[in-house]
C-alpha cells in the first residue's frame, strides 16, 4: 500500500518501491549521477528566469514532517514564485513547496550526485506548469512539473535563513504531527541567491519524481552551485522522526541510469 515505503530495506525500501508504485521501474527515474563531462550544450536554453511576488523574494508558508522530507508549503495568498527560462522557455511554472533530502553523516545525503560524489543534503523547489489547474493535477502530466535541486554543503558558512527554519523543525518533530508557520516570511531569493541570479549554472534533464508514484513528469534543473548548511542545522533536520519512527535521514534514493536520456548543462 502507497504510504508504506521509506529508504531502509525493511517494507518496501527503494529496490522494492515497484512493487507498491510501478512508474519506480520506469526508464526515466531520477535521481542520477550527473557525469559533468558528459553533460551537452543546448543552444535553446537560457538562463533561470525566477520572479518573485514579493519584490524581496521572501515567501511565506507552513512548514510539515510528512515522515519522508521536513517540507515548506507555500501560502501563495501571501505571495508566489514562478520559474520560466532555462530549459523551460516561455512556458511558466509556480512554486508549491520545497524539501529537504539529507544523510544521517554529512558524506552523504543529496539524492543527485556529481562525477560519484554526494554533498550533504539537497534542497528541493517544486513547480508546477500553470497550464494545469494545481499541482495535484500537473503531477502526473510529462509536462507537468520541473524541480530545481539545489545542494548544500557542510564547511561553507552560516546560513542565517536556513538556521530559522531549523529552529522552526523543532515544532514538526513528528510525521502528521499538524503544521508550523515560521515566524515572519522567509527570503527564499536569499537563502539560495542563484535563483535570482539570471546567470546560475545548472545541469538539466527530464526525469522523475524521486519518491513513489515516481511520475516522469518532472524536468529536474539541478543547480551546479552548492549553499552552505552547518553541522548543527544538519543535526536539527536528523533529530526529526521518519514514519518508520526511526530518526528521519538518509531519505535519500540511490541513483538511476540515464537510459538514453540527454543531460544539459547551462552556459555551455
Ligand atoms: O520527495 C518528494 C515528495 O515528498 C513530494 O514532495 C513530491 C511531490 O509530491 O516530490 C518528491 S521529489 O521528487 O521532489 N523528491
Ligand atoms: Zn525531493
Amino acid at each position: 500500500e502507497g504510504s508504506r515505503w521509506g529508504y531502509k530495506q525493511t517494507v518496501y525500501g527503494p529496490t522494492d518501491w515497484g512493487l507498491a508504485a510501478p512508474l519506480c521501474t520506469g526508464q526515466f527515474q531520477s535521481p542520477i549521477d550527473i557525469i559533468t563531462s558528459s553533460a551537452q550544450t543546448n543552444s535553446s536554453h537560457n538562463g533561470l528566469a525566477l520572479t518573485f511576488d514579493n519584490t524581496d523574494g521572501a515567501i511565506s508558508g507552513s512548514l510539515t514532517n510528512n515522515g519522508h522530507a521536513p517540507t515548506v508549503t507555500l501560502d501563495k495568498t501571501k505571495g508566489g514564485v514562478t520559474l520560466a527560462g532555462g530549459p523551460l522557455g516561455q512556458t511558466t511554472f509556480s512554486l508549491e513547496q520545497f524539501h529537504f533530502h539529507f544523510g544521517c553523516e554529512s558524506n552523504v545525503g543529496s539524492e543527485h550526485t556529481v562525477d560519484g560524489n554526494s554533498y550533504a543534503s539537497e534542497m528541493h523547489l517544486v513547480f508546477y506548469n500553470t497550464l494545469y489547474e494545481s499541482f495535484q493535477e500537473a503531477a502526473s502530466k510529462s509536462d507537468g512539473l520541473s524541480v530545481i535541486g539545489v545542494f548544500l554543503q557542510v564547511n561553507g558558512g552560516f546560513n542565517e535563513w536556513l538556521e530559522n527554519i531549523a529552529l522552526s523543525l523543532t515544532n514538526v518533530k513528528f510525521p502528521s504531527g499538524g503544521s508550523y508557520s515560521p515566524g515572519g516570511s522567509i527570503p527564499l531569493a536569499t537563502l539560495v541567491p542563484d535563483l535570482v541570479s539570471k546567470n546560475a549554472p545548472y545541469y538539466t534533464y527530464k526525469g522523475s519524481l524521486t519518491t513513489p508514484p515516481c511520475y516522469e513528469s518532472v524536468q529536474w534543473i539541478v543547480l551546479k552551485n552548492p549553499i552552505s548548511v552547518t553541522k548543527s542545522q544538519l543535526e536539527i533536520m536528523r533529530s526529526l522522526s521518519a514514519t518508520s519512527g526511526n530518526s528521519l535521514c538518509n531519505n535519500f534514493r540511490p541513483v538511476n541510469a540515464l537510459n538514453g536520456r540527454k543531460l544539459y548543462k547551462w552556459p555551455g
